[in-house]
């Protein structure tokens, strides 16, 4: 807690699930942090804001509303980000947004559904790193927590897309933290198994039957088993790094390893 305590944390993705249990969880345990909460559904950040502040009063929250997907958004959103409050101050980045569209397989599939998996999960994680990056060379500290998943180790049909963006952030998180060596800027990425958030009922178009069935017979994970996780892994001492982290429920031993009941 002292460790994270007055820290400046930019969360992408805050309006749901993992990264919303995430800026929660952050309060819990440093009631003084200073969160930034991004995502496109602002009203969504607004109420979590207020929730925030009930919880903590020492707390300080910047709701930004922003489109990783878009290159252009991401520029707006720095330009916009005042400079001595907030931007200088960034410590920690939580790259989490990120989304899954359907089930299609290759040759079926959507090119908007390719798009928009790509250019959030990949491209939106690549461009907000490369925009702070700089900022943490400068004091030589920071760090950037990437969301992966179990997807990205094991691909499954039906994911080629996802699975393919995951396996990407992986690899782009491996690189960073081996060009990083020589600073004292820390990189790591979280792979988490079946969470129960509103990403199934994303990948569902919001078929809600659909996406509780994903979860039927089985205890899956919750937004905050993960949060817990990212807010330990930012809080260690700054020269320990948890490079790499899979995490499933108990019932599950990989992508497609699932017992039901
Ligand atoms: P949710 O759907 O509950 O949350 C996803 C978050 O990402 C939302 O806040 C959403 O906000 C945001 N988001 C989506 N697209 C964009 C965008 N273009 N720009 C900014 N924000 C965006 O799902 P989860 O909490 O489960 O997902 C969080 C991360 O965890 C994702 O990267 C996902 O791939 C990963 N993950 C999830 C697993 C699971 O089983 N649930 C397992 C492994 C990894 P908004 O719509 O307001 O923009
Ligand atoms: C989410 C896990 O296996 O449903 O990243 O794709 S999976």
């Amino acid at each position: 807690a002292k460790r994270l305590s007055g820290k400046t944390i930019l969360i992408t993705g805050a309006s749901s699930g993992i990264g919303r249990a995430t800026a929660l969880e952050f309060v819990k345990t440093a009631p003084d942090v200073r969160l930034i909460l991004t995502a496109r559904r602002q009203e969504q950040l607004e109420e979590l804001k207020t929730e925030i502040e009930t919880l903590s009063g020492a707390a300080e929250v910047l709701v930004k509303k922003l489109d990783v997907s878009e290159p252009a958004d991401i520029k707006r959103f720095w330009a916009e980000l005042p400079k001595e409050e907030w931007k200088d101050k960034l410590d920690i980045l939580v790259n989490n947004a990120g989304l899954v569209k359907g089930f299609e397989h290759v040759g079926d599939i959507a090119e908007e559904d390719v798009n928009i998996m790509y250019n959030t999960n990949v491209t939106g994680l690549i461009n907000m790193t490369q925009a702070v990056i700089p900022l943490f060379k400068t004091r030589d500290a920071g760090t950037i927590i990437n969301i992966g998943s179990i997807a990205g180790r094991e691909p499954y049909p039906g994911g080629s897309i996802y699975c393919s963006t995951k396996a990407a952030v992986r690899a782009f998180t491996e690189s960073l933290r081996k060009e990083l060596v020589s600073t004292r800027i820390r990189v790591a990425v979280i792979d988490p198994g079946q969470v129960e958030t509103e990403f199934s009922v994303v990948r569902f178009r919001g078929d809600k039957a659909k996406a509780d069935a994903v979860y039927a017979g089985v205890e899956p994970l919750t937004g905050e088993d993960i949060a817990e996780i990212v807010v330990f892994v930012a809080g260690r001492r700054e020269n320990v790094v948890i490079a790499d982290t899979l995490v499933f429920p108990s019932h599950q031993g990989g992508a497609s390893s699932m017992h039901r009941k």
